[in-house]
């Protein structure tokens, strides 16, 4: 008999946090390939946010139906930080949006695997094009108040940014009208590995203290370990408790990454923001991926 939608949502709200452990073991192995054959792309940011895009979309938090990517009752996903599609597109296949075989396709002249997620490859499972930084945030809070007040659904509205991001300006235009609107259909995660293109977010120009910063734009601030899939998990059960109770207020979830993570010599280090692996370091990657 064939499972509905509803109860596979369901059946994956009771993974154990261990189970995500193997599913973003294989994000990372599919980013770390992806990257090798283009030669070209951004490691970093990638493989430090696995974790999170194994249990958003693989834990029942994201409602989604890969066969029918337009269905209307979607929840939305936007990955304002653009640069680390990489993630975003081994989690889209590993989720059945389009061939697995495809991700040999990145950053390829004619791919629909561009370097940033771009509507017009028609790639299903991406919900808006992104990459200049701070663009896809406004995006996502536009997206929500339209949900929210024009169409008043039910859709949850996720969206990632990167913390070297925040030191976009319109990211906090954003960030005050989700709060002086009440979006509180809109669940804003930040990366927050404290490294960017240039060096250490702090040193270039610090954005902290980011959760008194998110509290005086009115948001309910959750500040998580971003690689411990039980503090993932309970983030969003209370994002989605918050929208289910309508408190009226954003979510924003401060995630505390490594870059890099956990690939021994890319561990934190900001030079792995924006380079993909050569041979010997995809190989030592891979292996430490097993
Ligand atoms: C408006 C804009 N300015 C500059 C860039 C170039 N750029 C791409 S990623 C990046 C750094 C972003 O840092 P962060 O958000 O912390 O991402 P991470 O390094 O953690 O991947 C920059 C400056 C851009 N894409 N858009």
């Amino acid at each position: 008999m064939e499972i509905t939608f509803e109860e596979k949502i369901f059946e994956n709200r009771k993974r154990k946090p261990d189970e995500f452990s193997e599913i973003a073991r294989e994000l990372r192995r599919d980013v770390i390939k992806s990257l090798f054959l283009a030669q070209s792309g951004h490691s970093g940011g990638s493989l430090g946010t696995a974790d999170i895009f194994a249990v958003l979309f693989f834990g029942g938090y994201l409602r989604y139906d890969p066969k029918n990517p337009k269905w209307e009752e979607r929840d939305r996903f936007v990955l304002s930080a653009g640069h680390i599609c990489p993630i975003l597109y081994s989690t889209l296949a590993r989720a059945g949006f389009f061939p697995v075989s495809e991700l040999a396709t990145l950053r390829k002249l004619g791919s629909r695997l561009q370097g940033h997620p771009a509507l017009d490859t028609n790639l299903p499972g991406i919900e808006t094009s992104a990459g200049s930084l701070g663009q896809g945030v406004s995006i996502a809070v536009g997206m929500a108040l339209s949900d929210k007040y024009l169409d008043k659904n039910n859709r949850r509205v996720f969206v990632l940014t990167g913390d070297g991001e925040l030191q976009e300006g319109s990211t906090w235009e954003a960030a005050m009208s989700a709060g002086n609107f009440k979006l509180d259909n809109l669940c804003w995660i930040v990366d927050n590995n404290d490294c960017q293109i240039d060096g250490r977010v702090r040193d270039v120009m610090s954005i902290y203290p980011l959760d008194k910063k998110f509290e005086a734009f009115k948001f309910e601030v959750i500040t998580i370990d971003g690689h411990n899939y039980q503090e993932i998990m309970d983030a969003f059960d209370k994002f989605i408790e918050s929208h289910n109770k309508g408190i009226g207020k954003p979510t924003v979830i401060i995630a505390k990454t490594i870059m890099g993570y956990p690939i021994s010599f890319m561990k934190d280090n900001y030079e792995w923001h924006g380079i993909p692996p050569n041979e010997e370091q995809a190989i030592i990657s891979l292996r430490e991926l097993q």
